[in-house]
């Protein structure tokens, strides 16, 4: 039997740990457990087997870091297949008698992808895609990608899998405490992404122990129309001698499992920690349960790396500025590839309230596939906005869509058989909300009822090619009221069918209705009010513009869709009751981009260099570092405490913060005097990878006249103490920025007392007080950069 068909009537159970019982089995530490499936076929069978005789329908093979990355294709080719023979003896060994089907597991590559990191999203589909192709040559019958803790990294495994094999996809991720993925992505964002991929499952794994994981699975069993994975650790882990124990017991793992079970997980196994023992006592608590049926959720939804947004009732806003049409200064930027110019658009556009960013870069003389995939990646490395991805080029569609982070809004399609079969292709296979305009090869109807036979003909097309008609939303398309003045009736009593008859969502570009007109903003701002009152689900529209921006906040406010009217009063808080359009001033306020350190705290890397270059003119280095790099580094900190940041924005603020620094390191570079000084050792401890405070430190001492050895950062003590022995430098300086990492401090200042006794230590780092320096050993606590070069002078 197909295990698809097996899970519309089944639960399905999965196996439990694979890597925690080799360890018992005698596995090294740093071994590679997938040469296990060469070099111990029959301990890896003996493991499958006993999760097969407790109960599992599925066991995962030996190969979650089976990659090219870690093995070389003959040695990749010999373990899959070992991998994929080991875990079908112990099917056709078992003893037990429920349907068993062997899962190609695939693991992530441990490495983060462009731009957080240096592995790059094709490369990363590449390494997933080898694996795939060995796992259908050697026979599995479905594919699991588990344990994905960054969404883009997941879309990349997830597309090799159905781009490589016509197997069912269960995709499974490990979500952080704080109930999202270590990259940022909330379950409904994981879940739009996910489902519009094609995923044929999705859940949650390792993490945590079940309890712990229930509010995320609820979330996922609540937003998603596929079944739903729940494969948890055995809890948390502790150290207990020299052992690793895990904190739930296999009763209290079942109980709780089985809980979920009856709230409608329709997928469960075990992950960390947990052994057969485990799966038998699942198996055996739940085996009776009723499978809960999934529903088909019917939601209208795109996402961003960090969360959905949802078409509901209150209308969405689309900012349309990063588009050239009609726009000088885009049009230069685009011409001129200034990408910074894109950025400060979406922030801007951000701050002013838009929910979705439109990303048009059509112009005739840019390459349109590299430009808009280039733009879509910059943007949403900065921005956590879902994007529209606007063109008419198939080919720049495509290779936006392919890059894209999440669930993007797809604009557009139309009535025309040629557009419907070059877009829909692409819709299916990446997921998104298709922009649908009701026209086609007879051009626009004038009636109403000629546009609502258009959006007919396009929902049965996107049926015949699986789209669902909730991922269409459809455009009634606004003409200009000066030239036909009963375009904007038609237009509205076309909306109002295809949102109230229809039952589908609807999006309107406003400002056409007032070309040729006087003040276009208040015509477009009074129809723009028509059409939310007959039922518009979107917007594409000018946050700039204050007078669509008073007629959105006000429907809202007038239709319940603001609590206490809070928006409202917030967006009238800093207004005179006569502007009319966004000023200068304000654009700044919510955009803020203007200075250096509002460049680092968006994560703009070359516009930060540009910043700062300039502020050199004006200020040295040095108070720059003070006034702005800090504040903004400390501001995105903060940010990141309160869950307000993500990772990658964080990385990014990094990133911009190492451009300006360099800049001014250049800058002071010229003025540096010779090394005239005793040597000085520096490095950040081990296990801390924050080297910007000890880089400072390193370009300060340097200017005084030091000859610094930079050992870089996440430094062991042993290699301190070797360069303090190999250069005889009397001076050492440590810096930590973890609470996690202060041990490994103290640990460096101990051997270096022990190896190196002569030689002073001083430290720095935010975490560090006076007092605990003193409690570590140090000779000096410097809180910043000048207190070490001070000290140094005094010595
Ligand atoms: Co991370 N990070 N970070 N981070 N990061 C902190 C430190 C954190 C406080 C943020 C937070 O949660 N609020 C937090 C630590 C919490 C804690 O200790 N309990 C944290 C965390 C948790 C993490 C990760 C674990 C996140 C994750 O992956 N989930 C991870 C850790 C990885 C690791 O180290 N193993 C991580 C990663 C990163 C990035 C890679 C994204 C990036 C670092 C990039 C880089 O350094 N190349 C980053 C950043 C940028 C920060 C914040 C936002 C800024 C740090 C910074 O550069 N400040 C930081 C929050 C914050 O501090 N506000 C945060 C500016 C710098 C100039 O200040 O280094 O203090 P500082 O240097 C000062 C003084 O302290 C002194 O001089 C400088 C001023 O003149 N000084 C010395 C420093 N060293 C000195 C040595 C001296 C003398 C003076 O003599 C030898």
């Amino acid at each position: 039997m197909q295990i698809l068909d097996y899970l519309k009537d089944n639960l399905l159970f999965l196996d439990g740990g694979m890597g925690t019982l080799l360890q018992k089995d005698g596995l090294l530490p740093g071994e590679k457990p997938e040469r296990w499936n060469l070099t111990n076929p029959d301990k890896i069978t003996a493991i499958h087997k006993a999760y097969y005789d407790a109960g599992s329908n599925v066991v995962s093979t030996n190969t979650f870091g089976a990659n090219i990355l870690k093995f070389d294709a003959c040695e990749l080719d010999s373990i899959v297949k070992a991998a994929v023979e080991n875990a079908r003896r112990a099917a056709e060994t078992s003893v037990s008698d429920v349907e068993k089907f062997v899962a190609l597991d695939i693991g992530p590559t441990g490495r983060l992808l462009k731009p957080f990191g240096d592995l790059d999203f094709e490369e990363a589909v590449g390494v997933f895609a080898e694996t795939v192709r060995l796992g259908v040559k050697y026979g599995v019958d479905l594919i699991l990608i588990e344990t994905m803790n960054d969404l883009y990294e997941t879309k990349a495994a997830l597309l090799a899998a159905k781009e490589n094999s016509t197997l069912p996809v269960f995709v499974s991720n490990a979500y952080s405490e704080n109930g999202c993925l270590m990259t940022g992505a909330d379950p409904e964002a994981v879940s739009a992404t996910l489902e519009g991929l094609g995923a044929d499952a999705i859940g949650v794994n390792c993490s945590f122990g079940p309890e712990h994981l229930a509010p995320v699975v609820e979330k996922l069993l609540e937003v998603s129309s596929v079944p739903v994975i729940l494969k948890p650790n055995a809890g948390l882990p502790c150290v207990c001698g020299c052992e690793t124990v895990y904190d739930v017991s296999p009763e209290n793992f079942a109980e709780s499992v089985s809980r979920l079970i009856k709230k409608g997980v329709r997928i469960a196994g075990g992950c960390c920690g947990t052994t057969p023992e485990y799966i038998k006592a699942l198996t055996d608590a739940s085996r009776d349960i009723n499978p809960i049926p999934v529903t088909e959720k019917n939601v209208t939804r795109v996402a961003s790396y960090t969360h959905a947004v949802k078409f509901e009732k209150m209308p969405l806003l689309i900012g349309e500025r990063i588009n050239p049409t009609g726009k000088k200064k885009m049009k230069a930027a685009l011409i001129e590839h200034d990408l910074d110019y894109l950025l400060s658009e979406a922030f801007t556009q951000r701050d002013l309230g838009a929910h979705i960013l439109d990303v048009n870069v059509g112009l005739p003389e840019i390459d349109e596939v590299s430009l808009l995939t280039e733009a879509v990646c910059e943007i949403q490395a900065v921005c956590d906005l879902p994007l529209q991805i606007d063109t008419s080029n198939v080919e720049a569609m495509e290779s936006a869509l392919r890059r894209y982070s999440g669930k993007a809004m797809i604009n557009s399609v139309n009535g025309k058989d040629s557009v419907m079969d070059s877009v829909f292709p692409l819709a299916k296979k990446y997921g998104g909300v298709i922009v649908a305009l009701t026209l086609d090869e007879n051009g626009i109807p004038s009636t109403a009822e000629g546009r609502v036979k258009i959006a007919e003909k396009i929902l049965r097309r996107a049926e015949e090619y699986g789209i669902k008609k909730n991922d269409i939303v459809f455009d009634t398309l606004t003409m200009t009221v000066s030239a036909d003045e009963s375009a904007p009736g038609v237009t509205l009593s076309a909306l109002d069918t295809v949102k109230n008859s229809l039952g589908c969502h609807t999006v309107l570009g406003v400002s056409n209705v007032s070309f040729g007109l006087p003040c276009r903003d208040t015509v477009n701002s009074y129809f723009f009010t028509c059409a939310m009152e007959r039922g518009l689900s979107a917007a594409i529209m000018n946050p700039y513009s204050e007078d669509m921006m008073r007629a959105y906040r006000s429907f809202n406010a007038l239709h319940g869709f603001d609590s206490m009217c809070t928006e409202y009063i917030a967006f009238m808080a800093d207004k005179t009751a006569t502007s009319a359009v966004v000023t200068g001033a304000q654009m700044q306020k919510a955009g803020d981009v203007t200075t250096l350190a509002g460049a680092i705290e968006k994560g703009m890397t070359s516009l930060a260099a540009e910043l700062c270059a300039e502020s050199l003119k004006a200020s040295d280095g040095l108070s720059l570092v003070e006034n702005e790099i800090i504040p903004a580094l400390d501001k995105v900190g903060r940010g990141f405490e309160e869950k307000k940041v993500y990772l990658p924005q964080l990385l990014m603020s990094a990133e911009a913060a190492k451009a300006a620094f360099e800049v001014i390191k250049e800058n002071l570079s010229d003025s540096r005097s010779v090394s005239t000084k005793c040597g000085f050792v520096l490095a950040t401890v081990k296990g801390d990878i924050h080297d910007i405070g000890k880089n400072i430190v390193k370009l300060l001492m340097e200017n005084y006249g030091y000859k610094v050895y930079d050992l870089g950062r996440d430094v062991p003590p042993e290699a301190v103490v070797a360069q303090v022995i190999e250069t005889g430098a009397p001076l050492v300086g440590l810096s930590a920025l973890m609470t996690t990492t202060v041990g490994a401090m103290e640990e460096t200042i101990k051997l270096l007392r022990e190896k190196t006794p002569d030689v002073r230590v001083i430290v720095g780092g935010a975490v560090l007080t006076e007092s605990y320096a003193e409690a570590i050993g140090a000779d000096f606590y410097a809180a910043t950069a000048m207190d070490a070069v001070r000290y140094a002078e005094s010595l």
